[in-house]
């Protein structure tokens, strides 16, 4: 990330922009985010994901998805078998396999679209992985399971960490923080620190303030604002806020009358998503790939656009 200083601050976020280094390599080649914000599709295969349980019962209809979504423009379809909406109990690795397994199979089969593998279970990543899949998105960031890391430094792929106070069943009953930037922060440069000493390579590393994961509204909040923090880590920030409920709770509290569910936060969604690409995210996780994908270009167009003004540090 460019740190320097612009003699005019081209936005009230300060200065921002992708680094030349904001490329991930993959077994399905780059995923480039040099100045153009990647989209990654979020591909449920629950019975009880909230935004979207029950849409994608059989596999084929899983594999239609993540096809479209490619075709959308999606950089990486992220495939998931569980749940981690607060209050969801586990599944077992057998449970989670049976549902992502055929799906990341037939979509290798029919794509060459980099895929993820969101679990924070090694055996369901190496299987996963061993079906074609290209990275590991794992919301525990190599905590729940002890045989992660040394699975992502053996076969060499990339991998998200993403911050999460407490466990996912009662992560939302009571988050806590003195001041949440600095310690969402501080947590994701200790557990790069704790990938790279397993044998991950550093440019294998994403990093994810994990917006809603033990987290009140001021805590998401707090850190869409102040996300430029997450730059101090040198690596790509994925925000992943799609349909996510802090986005309803902001709407209640201006129209009281109409609640909206997770299929109605489409609006609220992709003003999320641009504001945290102009806040300095390099990756998007969402539900909706052609709709955020029209917004982010606007905002990766404005965030260009610094480089035009004398004095900026694009100069
Ligand atoms: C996230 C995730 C996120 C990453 C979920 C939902 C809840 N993985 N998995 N970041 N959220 N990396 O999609 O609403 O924010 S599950």
């Amino acid at each position: 990330m460019r740190t320097t200083p612009s003699r005019h601050e081209p936005f009230p976020f300060g200065d921002f922009g992708p680094g030349p280094d904001a490329m991930l390599a993959t077994r399905h080649g780059p995923v480039d985010m040099r100045g153009r914000t990647a989209v990654m599709g979020i591909l449920n295969v629950t019975p009880d994901s909230f935004a979207d349980g029950g849409r994608y019962p059989d596999v084929d209809a899983a594999v239609a998805r993540g096809l479209e979504m490619a075709r959308q423009g999606a950089s990486i379809v992220d495939v998931g078998g569980e749940s981690t909406r607060p209050g969801a109990g586990a599944v077992s690795a057998a449970e989670e396999l049976d549902r992502v397994l055929p799906v990341v199979r037939g979509l290798r089969q029919r794509t060459p679209v980099p895929i993820s593998i969101d679990t924070y279970k090694a055996e369901v990543a190496r299987r996963a992985l061993d079906e074609g899949a290209d990275m590991v998105n794992d919301i525990s960031a190599l905590r729940f399971d002890p045989a992660m890391a040394g699975l992502v430094a053996d076969e060499d792929v990339p991998v998200v960490l993403m911050h999460m106070q407490g466990q996912p069943r009662t992560m939302q009953v009571a988050p806590r923080y003195d001041d949440v930037v600095r310690e969402v922060a501080d947590f994701l440069r200790e557990r790069v620190a704790h990938a790279v000493k397993s044998g991950i390579g550093p440019e294998r590393i994403v990093v994810d303030p994990g917006i809603g994961f033990g987290k009140g509204l001021e805590h998401n909040l707090a850190l869409l604002r102040y996300l430029r923090a997450l730059g101090e880590l040198g690596r790509p920030v994925l925000v992943g806020l799609s349909r996510k409920s802090f986005l309803g709770r902001i709407e209640e509290a201006s129209a009281p009358a109409q609640p909206a569910g997770p299929g109605g936060r489409l609006e609220g969604s992709l003003a999320g998503a641009a504001a945290a690409v102009l806040a300095g995210a390099h990756m998007v996780r969402v539900h909706d790939v052609a709709e955020t994908l029209r917004a982010v270009r606007v905002a990766d167009a404005i965030r260009a656009a610094g480089a035009a003004r004398p004095g900026s540090a694009d100069c």
